[in-house]
């Protein structure tokens, strides 16, 4: 199995981090591979790894650049004594094919997950050696998220994704080499239970050989609290300290590959004592009710677009305590590492999700390739196999990356799909039932309605464990001086789903109103940061009606960038902060509701 640990250094493993400057060259012609480009870009342009290329650039064919594209780099590699060696993309969007010294070293399909290849028989010792990475942005029916390729007249390529986001891509997170001994540890899982104030620890752990393993736990101060050998067992902490909203307290836990008195390999994790279950209507943190309240996100800024940068996480961490969320879910892929590491560390929780997004032929989904007003069927036999793959695999490696965050409470499997037709459920149904053997903790799976998955309709929610919806009455329904025919027509659709969620939870992923962060008006119009204000407020006068309510995540965090159309100005503006992370007023309206909301 392909190791998808995060890098580390120890006495037993090493990482070198290749993030810098790169060279790019595009292929329009598709022409690279032919030429040799494998072997050194012939008239390349330095570009920063990791990141988006696309608002570097002052021209907008640049910009807007669909098709292949390369990226070149050299390292030098000094003499490795019996070490694996393996080269680590965080992400590459939406594929890559990796090309070692010249030779193909591997592929991966899909932008948001980390793959590793193994390039120990490629490279040369005590040298430099060169890396070439082919990478593709252009998107169809079966890639994960969907979308279709235009091409204009002149021949340029256009992406037209069926999704509400801008297409970035590119070597988008970090690269690592990474040195791992001969016998490795390769995967582990933990799964918590609660005995009285004693938590149960049960783990299991994959290595690539058959020493014996030692499992080790440390508080915080560094003292052992609990030992076991075996590659599965059990680990008891007595007095265990929770890891809480309020109290995100971590130990660690190291698991070591032993021989004699000899570590062969070493691997070092945060460990977040704390179980999550639903049962009947409630969402349970460590057995205590939660109300899930916060935002759904984008990873999205200013020219890095989506590359990851502490400074602007820390300042989002920051927001998101400072207007009282807990959560937010990771529409609509799975973000970089890194944001998961930091959401153990303030106590902030996560719903995951995989790419699944824009399965749907309609004009919702923002595509100028779609066929609004037809049949909207999308799960049709000519694409089934090949996206069910696809999106398999994003399932597995999300699963595989994130399962040991305490952070993560929730895997989402799609995002507003078409389910109205028996098709989607047949769809469906084998992915979540995959998804459940892949997760040792059990955690809820969900996915996030569109508004025609009304409860009389839709096929799938019933795969949910807590019900998601994404829901726009008095924006996209109703909105303005309609604003109390979208209070009626939300409650009739709540009256609906009571019946379903008789024995099951359900939150809102999404609601929210474009807002103008330079528009005031009295009375309130829409685009107003009143109107925003309206909005939200009716939306909580019928969320607060229904007990089966257990959450509510706004749309969107903040103000992010898409594709160009008469729906977007400049991006979408339905943050409750602008895109340079500075309050609207239905800021200190969320402030004040989740200060005291529980
Ligand atoms: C959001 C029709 C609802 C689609 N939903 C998905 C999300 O990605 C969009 O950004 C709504 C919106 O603002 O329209």
């Amino acid at each position: 199995m392909e190791s998808l640990l995060y890098p580390c250094i120890n006495a037993c493993r090493k990482s070198v981090c290749l993030d810098g400057l790169w060279k790019m060259q595009f292929d329009p012609s598709s022409c690279g591979k032919e030429s040799g480009w494998m072997n050194g870009l012939p008239d390349s342009f330095s570009m920063p790894v990791p990141g988006s290329f696309a608002d570097l650039f002052t021209e907008k064919e640049y910009r807007d650049y669909c098709g292949d594209f390369w990226y070149e780099t050299k390292f030098f590699l000094e003499k490795q004594e019996g070490k694996e060696i393996y080269l680590r993309f965080g992400s590459v969007t939406h594929r890559a094919e990796v090309y070692v010294n010249g030779k193909y070293a591997g592929a991966h399909e899909g932008g948001f997950t980390p793959f590793v290849i193994n390039i120990t028989d490629l490279v040369t010792q005590d040298a430099r050696n060169r890396i070439v990475v082919k990478v593709n942005n252009e998107l169809n029916e079966t890639s994960i998220p969907c979308g279709a390729t235009a091409v204009l007249s002149d021949g340029r390529k256009i992406a037209k994704p069926y999704f509400d986001f801008f297409n970035y891509s590119g070597i988008q997170r970090s690269v690592y080499l990474v040195f791992v001994p001969k016998e490795s540890i390769l995967d582990y899982d933990t799964v918590v239970t609660l005995e009285g104030t004693d938590a149960r620890v049960d783990y299991a752990i994959q290595t690539s050989g058959s020493h014996e393993v030692v499992t080790e736990i440390f508080d915080r101060k560094g003292n052992k609290v609990a030992e076991n050998k075996g590659k599965e067992g059990a680990l008891f902490i007595e007095n265990a300290h929770l890891w809480n909203l309020d109290d995100p307290y971590l130990y660690s836990i190291v698991f070591r590959i032993v021989d004699g008195d000899q570590d062969i390999d070493k691997y070092p994790a945060r460990l977040g004592i704390r179980t999550i279950q639903v049962q009947g209507k409630k969402i349970l943190l460590n057995g205590e009710e939660i109300y899930l309240k916060g935002y759904g996100k984008h990873e999205d800024f200013e020219v890095i677009g989506r590359t990851f940068n502490y400074s602007v996480a820390k300042r989002d961490f920051a927001l998101m305590k400072w207007s009282g969320a807990n959560c937010f879910r990771t529409s609509h892929y799975p973000y970089a590492e890194e944001w998961y590491q930091m959401a153990d560390e303030e106590g902030i929780l996560i719903i995951d999700e995989v790419p699944a997004v824009g399965m749907m032929r309609s004009l919702m989904n923002f595509a100028a390739a779609g066929a609004g007003g037809k049949d909207t069927r999308f799960f049709m036999a000519d694409i089934v196999p090949q996206l069910q793959e696809n999106h398999k695999q994003a399932i597995r490696e999300m699963i595989q990356r994130d399962k040991n965050h305490p952070s993560v409470i929730a895997f989402s499997i799609f995002n507003e799909p078409e389910t109205t037709y028996q098709e989607a459920y047949d769809y469906f149904k084998p992915l979540f039932d995959y998804a459940r053997t892949l997760d040792r903790q059990n955690r809820p799976l969900t996915g996030a309605l569109l508004v025609n998955s009304t409860p009389d309709k839709c096929c799938c929610h019933t795969l949910c464990d807590f019900i998601s919806l994404n829901r726009y009455y008095g924006w996209y329904i109703a909105g303005g001086p309609d604003l109390p025919e979208a209070e009626k027509a939300f409650r009739r659709e709540m009256d609906a789903w009571n019946t379903v969620c008789e024995n099951k939870p359900l939150i809102f992923t999404e609601f929210g109103a474009d807002t103008s962060a330079f528009e005031h008006k009295l009375p309130s119009v829409m685009w107003s940061q009143e109107y925003q204000n309206e909005y939200y407020e009716m939306n909580f006068r019928v969320m607060d009606s229904y007990d089966f309510v257990k959450g509510e995540l706004v749309w969107n965090f903040a103000d992010f960038q898409t594709t160009e159309g008469i729906m977007r100005v400049n991006g979408n503006k339905k943050g409750i902060f602008t895109r340079n992370r500075q309050p609207k007023d239905a800021a200190f309206l969320l402030k004040k509701r989740w200060e005291t909301k529980s």
